[in-house]
């Protein structure tokens, strides 16, 4: 097989066509309005209060400072905050930017979301919060966090920044837990170039959230909070409002994919997909792959340089672990998350967008099932 040239890369974001962005930035010319919540910004936060079933919504100019803003809102003076390292470092770094320390739990197995049975164990005195990530979009146990959450009470915040579109039992995931902040990143399976959302169920809540966002300011000329600035710009706004009309279609082209990817890959041994839970609508939004190295044969890292050398540039999200990292380093030890641990060793996430070609995919999994020893 020939080296791909240009590379396949682990996505593209998705783009609605350039005429129809054109005309939204004409509107945006017109108006004078560039920023600071004008006409595209408040369409588009009808348009996704209405798509995620949100009580409230406040939309942010990415997912990181969305998350950091929520955990702001919840207001806590330091403590803990329990999560999982088997996410992207910026779950991590909002909890300490926010001043509080960050608790891993263990993944469970299969999901690789925080594991229920582990979370007791690691609530003190000074635990404050719940901050489990929906990773590739797996929707967490909500219903064993929450009754966790309640015993302790305790305020439940979702990573949800994977998860948009996402379902359980014909529910939106935010409708479960306080909050959840969800990711708009150009990588991600919807998109407003950058961007991010919070949504909430309690209007108190979502005023602090305005206030967080916008250098604490309210309407009432009262500067409330020691906010900054993470306000979502019309031309984002704009982009978000087409990528909506745009959204299912995607997933559709998404599923096709992900069908290709099983019916080529199911049933090598030591090569493993993750399960989906009974009642889930998922997004595709990632193509994790688990090798077991002493069954495939091979490691990941193995898999992951063949495909490079073929021009095929998958990720290994996530790896290392947040308790890993380099400005953590002495306060975790990565080895007390077993299941994460190895997680991060094993897992590969292949290329994953709509208009990924069938004929690619065949090509990809030619390559990592030729890896097999
Ligand atoms: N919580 C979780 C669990 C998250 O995963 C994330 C973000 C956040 C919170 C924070 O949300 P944001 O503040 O980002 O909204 C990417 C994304 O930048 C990041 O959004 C995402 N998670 C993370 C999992 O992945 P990188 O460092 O892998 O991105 P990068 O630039 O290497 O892009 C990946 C590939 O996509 C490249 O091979 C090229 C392609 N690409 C990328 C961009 C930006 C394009 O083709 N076009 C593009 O415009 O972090």
């Amino acid at each position: 097989m020939q080296k791909k040239d240009p590379p396949i890369l682990i996505t593209r974001p998705t783009l609605p066509p350039v005429e129809e962005y054109e005309s939204l930035v004409r509107d945006i010319f017109a108006s004078g309005y560039l920023t600071n919540g004008g006409a595209q910004h408040a369409r588009l936060e009808a348009a996704l209060a209405e798509k995620l079933s949100a009580p409230y919504l406040r939309l942010f100019t990415n997912g990181h400072l969305a998350l950091e803003c929520a955990i702001s809102a919840f207001g806590f003076d330091g403590g803990e905050i329990i999560t999982t390292p088997f996410t992207f470092i910026s779950t991590t770094h909002a909890i300490s930017r926010c001043g509080l320390t960050p608790v891993f739990c263990d993944v469970e197995p299969n999901y690789f979301t925080i594991d229920p049975a582990k979370i007791e164990e690691k609530i003190t005195p000074r635990t404050r919060a719940i901050l489990p990530v929906h990773v590739y979009g797996n929707p967490c146990d909500m219903d064993a966090i929450g009754a966790i959450a309640k015993k302790h009470n305790l305020p439940v915040l979702y990573d949800a920044a994977h998860a948009f579109g996402v379902t359980v039992r014909g529910r939106a995931v935010a409708e479960f837990g306080d909050a959840s902040m969800f990711s708009f990143h150009a990588t991600k399976c919807y998109n407003t170039i950058e961007g991010g959302a919070v949504i909430c169920k309690d209007t108190a809540f979502a005023e602090r959230l305005n206030g967080y966002k916008n250098f604490g300011y309210h309407p009432d000329e009262e500067i409330r909070e020691v906010g900054g600035n993470a306000k979502m710009n019309e031309f984002q706004a704009a982009m978000g409002l087409l990528n909506l009309k745009y959204f299912e279609q995607n997933i559709e082209k998404r599923a096709a994919v992900s069908a290709r990817y099983h019916k080529n890959l199911s049933g090598i041994d030591g090569l493993s997909f993750r399960p989906v839970p009974e009642g889930v609508q998922q997004n595709y939004a990632y193509l994790p792959v688990s090798f077991d190295p002493a069954v495939f044969g091979a490691s990941r890292d193995v898999v992951f340089e063949t495909l490079k050398s073929f021009g095929i540039i998958a990720r290994k999200y996530f790896y290392p672990l947040s308790s890993e990292a380099a400005c953590y380093k002495g306060a975790y030890s990565p080895e007390d998350t077993p299941v994460a641990f190895t997680a991060s060793r094993r897992v590969l996430t292949l290329p994953m967008y709509p208009d990924l070609a069938l004929s690619d995919v065949d090509d990809i999994c030619e390559i990592v099932a030729s890896c097999q020893r």
